[in-house]
């Protein structure tokens, strides 16, 4: 596969908070960073996604009296899983992992900064109406096929493949460079989910 000036590298939360030693660990999370490198070489557009939450997060459990990680609560938008407190603003766990090349990024987008609301997709808060504004720049840009690689595979990837194909770009998701929570059978809602949406996996030899 030769890749063009209208692809776009997406690299979804690639943070201390989701790899080995982090508050949300994802199983082997460090594990797809040289993957990542490498098929950033390959690519004249990439954009970051950060995960950025103000301490006082709906999201963190500690937040709720009487909850537990991982325990579901009900919010104006819907179930909303309460996670461990993890890429607090400005905090060490928000940081990118060191192994990750940033460098060549041209865009670093933060998402679920605002207090009441989660955001897994990195085009729309959790409520599936509020935009990052993602859609626009990528538009504005007229980059049109979107790989994603990252972490987590089954919330930030999947949400963001989801919304992706949806907005009418075309989505593609690099399963060898990312890696899953796998809470209450995700990895496989995931897999169902992007096959019944007709979104292709890759594996990276295709890169090279
Ligand atoms: C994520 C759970 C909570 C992710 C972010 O990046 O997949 N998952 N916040
Ligand atoms: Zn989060």
């Amino acid at each position: 596969m030769r890749v063009s000036s209208t692809d776009v590298l997406i690299v979804v939360d690639v943070q201390n908070d989701f790899c080995t030693g982090g508050a949300l660990a994802v199983p082997g999370g460090e594990k797809i960073i040289p993957a990542i490198n490498r098929i950033a070489g390959k690519f004249e557009n990439i954009v970051l996604t950060q995960d950025w939450h103000p301490e006082d997060h709906v999201s963190f459990a500690s937040n709720h009296p009487h909850k537990r990680p991982y325990d579901m609560i009900e919010l104006s938008y819907g179930s909303q899983v309460l996670w461990p407190d993890h890429c607090v603003q400005g905090s060490a766990g928000a940081e990118f992992h060191r192994a990750l090349e940033t460098t060549p990024a041209s865009l670093v987008l933060r998402k679920g900064n605002h207090r009441d609301i989660d955001s897994y997709s990195a085009f729309y808060e959790n409520d599936h109406k509020t935009p990052t504004g993602l859609a626009g720049y990528l538009r504005e840009r007229e980059l049109k096929t979107l790989f994603f690689v990252g972490l987590a595979f089954d919330f930030c990837v999947r949400y963001s493949a989801e919304d992706a194909h949806q907005a009418g770009f075309e989505a593609v998701v690099i399963e060898e460079a990312c890696r899953g929570l796998d809470v209450d059978g995700s990895v496989a809602a995931t897999h169902h989910s992007l096959k019944s949406l007709g979104i292709p996996t890759v594996g990276i030899e295709a890169f090279f």
